[in-house]
């Protein structure tokens, strides 16, 4: 009897969640084709941004490949590279000294490996943080939204310690091969904020992966199917098909993680950075939440869309 409850149970929860999926990949769609993305593109399109040399190369790179890299300074000023440089110092002294103590840090479950600034407690971000600064700069925004045809939002602003561990370690999580699942219009920015080298778990990238990409290896769907394995990753994209991103601290890197990617299994000591996410209005994410609280003073309609 009781075991007839139990698979009863497990099964009204199976068919539970399949209806939910259903209901969150129909919301997508809805916000996709015709809510938010529709008036967002339309916005973009009223008020095309006038893009240079440098951020036209780089949405050319991005249309093409899903991800571009150069250094931090080639987009942004010397003076804010500077000011980003020290805030990861900062956090570095922090996080290694709650290390040191015992403690965990910022982290999230099934990824302690990654210790955050803010995680999502809410923070509250505006022209004295030096990444948000960058992450809201017209400079980066531009290249964001002329790369997702759309005014986009910003939904995710962190920095990130990823912690050393012992080579025997098992990959978890996002060190395996997976896509990002809320969103098809997406772009992360990376800036290394420490010295990334082949053991340090730089990011990896299939290039071409991306939704609408020339080498994808499963069609995204939203909600999609999280960890790829290795071997089909090698069969189906061939196995010279993985773009690693070694490189020196102030390394940017520009994503489309709604293709295969990977990264963090740091072996030879910790690797860190700054992150941020670039989403339209449809994502599942951006419906939903949001990781800090603006407090950017601004009349810029493209910078509060952003934001907001
Ligand atoms: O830590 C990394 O390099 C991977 C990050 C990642 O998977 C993501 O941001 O979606």
């Amino acid at each position: 009897m009781h075991r007839q409850r139990t698979k009863l149970a497990k099964r009204a929860n199976r068919v539970a969640s399949a209806v939910e999926r259903r209901g969150i990949v129909a919301t997508y769609e809805l916000h996709e084709r015709l809510l938010g993305n529709r008036r967002s593109r339309r916005r973009f399109a009223a008020e095309t941004p006038e893009l240079d040399e440098t951020q036209r190369r780089l949405v050319e790179a991005l249309d093409h490949d899903g991800y571009v890299t150069l250094p931090f300074t080639e987009l942004l000023d010397e003076e804010l590279w500077q000011r980003v440089e020290r805030q990861g110092a900062e956090f570095v002294v922090q996080t290694e000294r709650t290390l040191a103590e015992g403690g965990q840090g910022k982290v999230r479950a099934g990824k302690e490996f990654v210790v955050r600034r803010w995680s999502f407690e809410g923070a509250t971000l505006g022209a004295d943080d030096a990444w948000f600064t960058a992450c809201t700069s017209r400079r980066l925004l531009d290249v964001a939204n002329a790369y997702l045809r759309l005014w986009a939002k910003l939904s995710y602003v962190d920095l990130w310690y990823t912690a050393q561990q012992p080579e025997s370690d098992e990959r978890v999580a996002s060190q395996n091969w997976h896509v990002d699942f809320d969103d098809k219009h997406l772009l992360k920015a990376f800036v290394y904020l420490s010295d990334v080298g082949p053991e340090s778990g730089p990011f990896e990238y299939v290039p071409g992966s991306q939704a609408g990409g020339n080498r994808v290896v499963r069609p995204w769907v939203p909600m999609g199917y999280g960890r790829v394995d290795d071997d089909e990753v090698t069969a189906r994209a061939g196995s010279d098909a993985v773009a690693t991103f070694t490189g020196p601290k102030g390394t940017l890197i520009l994503c489309n993680t709604s293709g295969l990617h990977r990264g963090g299994f740091a072996t030879a000591g910790p690797r860190v950075l700054a992150t941020a996410t670039y989403c339209s209005p449809a994502s599942l994410k951006a419906l939903s939440n949001r990781n800090y609280e603006s407090a950017r003073e601004t009349t810029d309609p493209v910078v509060r869309f952003a934001v907001s």
